[in-house]
């Protein structure tokens, strides 16, 4: 092409350009949905990027805008232009670290990052802080939306009656809403699971360190002899004796069962480890130390595919609804794009999780904790606490809320206790021990908050690196610092080489002599002597939140009075009485699938009934 023409052709492709982004706004001046309208005035956001080149129909079916909460169709156009979430995370590794490559469960859909009429936000930097270079992007903020908002289209809503009926909804698809959403459905109910995040999973996607069972297929073929009754006794000292032995009874007595009933479904929980505060190894997680909640909560979440339960992302619910008996007859749901509306149901399950996210509600219970960043998911804020104390329950415990001792602060994440259940030690910043460092949680996290700076260093050697995978995501997420020999690391991190050198010696002889004399650790697993050495800065964060709603043994929510709400059943972190006032680590799994499956079973059952 000689310049004359090419001159012509820009000229052209110029003027085409201006006449697409005219017919873009006329096109969208003309539209019906009022988002799509504002959405065209701030041109910073990704609709408008796509008007320029396309129309609505481009990711919407209508021009109005989405038809359902889920977004499926808005989610099935990105990726068929873009590609799917796991091809995208082969491309475009920054720093290390692929924004597409996640640990989240299910299919996560592209919406829950590229917000199309407002600034796109990247979900991961709710915990860590990687700052992705994300197209029209804004900062990852949350503000806690009380649930009497919007009281006017509330109580339109109600007037207007059940949308629709259904025999079970259960509110939550963590670990325990799905394991009830799973129950339920073997038990013949149909099933709505609602929740309020773009993402399923809780903060049960996140469990890392493993689901505490005792007298399983797994410790047997590992040579671990361990009994029910045993894990009853340190469940009950960890939580001080403070929490309901029935519940506990039935944590322990169907632990083994949950861990096969998973095994059932495909999972894979034959890796057995040590938490804080047991007396054996009875921590189960996949092969080779993967995290546990990632594996776990995605074969819940295939198994209630499967299963066709009607899952429902983006909708929270606001209210549970009663007749004039008290008893629970349904749900009001603000769905995001469907708004307000009433589901009614026989029977409904809480599976709301904990609060540990919101910090003015953890302050409210406990003081010491005010400003305390918390490991958990941006949902656990406790406003599924806030729906159930609206209708009436009881609950306990609520200003027990657990410390766990090890969080990055620099990386953003909570570093498992099964890096010391498989033989990392705490130094402080004098290069010594301070703790038995496999002791209960409230224990270490008190230590470590006791030492100069109030933080701790983790460290492990080579050898527990290759015995959890868990902590290759860490080594990833480039906060661990390394060292070709303890002096090296000791240099790297700042404490005095000579001190640490010393302390190491030390422990590998108490491992050698089977006994440590200095901090009576009752696990010794191996040696710390096999270069590279490494180390990551830790410090107590916000974890679990011990109490919740009075539950009976059979997940049924109680009032004040001691009276059952009938309904009304709730499971999981939502609930108040399973760990009394310290969790065990490794409890909390085994708690939501145990008590989420009799949450379901025993809704379906009394759906059938009514
Ligand atoms: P969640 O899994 O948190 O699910 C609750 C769901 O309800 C959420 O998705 C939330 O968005 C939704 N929801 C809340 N309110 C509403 C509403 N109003 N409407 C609709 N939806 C709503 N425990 C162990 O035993 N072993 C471990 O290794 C372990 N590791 C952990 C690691 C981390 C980083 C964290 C944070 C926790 C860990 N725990 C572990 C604890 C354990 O994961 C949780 O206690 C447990 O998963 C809680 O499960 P859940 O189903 O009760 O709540
Ligand atoms: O139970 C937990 O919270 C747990 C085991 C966490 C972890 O350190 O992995």
């Amino acid at each position: 092409m000689d310049s004359s023409l090419k001159r012509l052709f820009l000229l052209g492709l110029a003027f085409c350009s201006v006449l697409f982004v005219f017919w873009g706004c006329r096109e969208t001046a003309t539209m019906v949905g009022g988002q799509v309208e504002k959405a065209f005035q701030h041109p910073q956001v990704l609709a408008d990027f796509h008007q320029v080149s396309g129309s609505c129909k481009d990711c919407h079916i209508s021009k109005s805008g989405p038809i359902e909460d889920n977004l499926t169709h808005e989610n099935n156009q990105c990726v068929e232009c873009h590609a799917s979430l796991a091809k995208l995370a082969d491309v475009g590794v920054r720093g290390g670290v692929s924004p597409h490559r996640s640990h989240l469960i299910g299919a996560v859909a592209c919406t829950s990052c590229h917000l199309g009429h407002e600034k796109s936000v990247s979900y991961c930097d709710a915990c860590h802080s990687f700052e992705h270079q994300i197209p029209f992007a804004g900062k990852w903020e949350r503000t806690f939306v009380p649930i009497d908002t919007d009281m006017m289209a509330q109580e339109q809503a109600l007037a207007a009656g059940p949308r629709e009926t259904t025999d079970v909804v259960i509110v939550g698809a963590g670990g325990a809403g799905l394991s009830a959403a799973v129950s339920a459905r073997e038990a013949g109910a149909n099933v709505i699971l609602l929740e309020k995040e773009p993402i399923p999973g809780g903060n049960a996607k996140l469990a890392a360190g493993g689901m505490n069972a005792a007298e399983t297929k797994s410790q047997a073929a590992l040579g671990i002899t361990d009994e029910k009754q045993i894990m009853i006794d340190d469940t009950m000292k960890g939580g001080r004796n403070l929490n309901d032995l029935a519940l506990v009874k039935i944590l322990a007595g169907n632990s083994s069962d949950s861990v096969d009933w998973l095994t059932s479904m495909g999972a894979d929980l034959t890796d057995v480890g040590r938490m804080g505060g047991a007396s054996v190894n009875r921590s189960h997680r996949p092969t080779g130390g993967a995290g546990v909640g990632a594996h776990v909560t995605q074969v819940l979440w295939d198994s209630a595919v499967k299963r066709n339960v009607d899952i429902r992302l983006n909708s929270r619910v606001v209210r549970l609804l009663k007749d004039s008996a008290d008893n629970v007859t349904g749900v009001l749901v603000h769905g995001k794009v469907s708004g307000y509306y009433v589901i009614k149901a026989d029977a409904v399950v809480m599976a709301t999780g904990g609060f540990a996210k919101n910090n003015d509600r953890v302050a409210k219970y406990d003081p010491k904790l005010k400003g305390f960043k918390a490991t958990n998911h941006p949902g656990a804020v406790g406003d599924g606490l806030d729906v159930a104390l609206q209708a009436g329950v009881a609950t306990r415990d609520l200003e027990y809320i657990q410390a766990h001792p090890t969080y990055s602060p620099v990386g953003g994440v909570m570093i498992t206790e099964a890096v010391r259940g498989n033989g990392a030690i705490l130094i402080n910043r004098d290069g010594q021990r301070f703790v038995n460092e496999i002791t209960t949680r409230d224990k270490a996290a008190a230590a470590i908050l006791a030492q100069k700076g109030g933080s701790a260093y983790l460290i492990f050697d080579h050898s527990v690196r290759k015995s959890l995978k868990k902590i290759e995501g860490y080594i990833n997420l480039h906060f661990v610092r390394e060292g070709q020999s303890a002096a090296e690391l000791a240099v790297a991190i700042g404490v005095p080489a000579a001190e640490l050198e010393k302390t190491l010696a030390s422990y590998n002889r108490f491992k050698k002599a089977g006994k440590d004399e200095q901090f009576g650790r009752p696990n010794l697993p191996r040696e710390l002597a096999l270069a590279p050495f490494y180390a990551i800065e830790v410090t107590p964060a916000v974890h679990h939140t011990m109490g919740g709603i009075t539950i009976d043994s059979r997940t049924r929510a109680k009032t004040v009075n001691g009276k059952t709400i009938e309904g009304l059943y709730a499971a999981g972190e939502a609930t108040g009485g399973v760990h009394g006032a310290n969790r065990l680590g490794g409890n909390a799994i085994s708690d939501i699938v145990t008590f989420g499956r009799i949450a379901g079973f025993e809704a379906a059952q009394y759906a059938r009934q009514h």
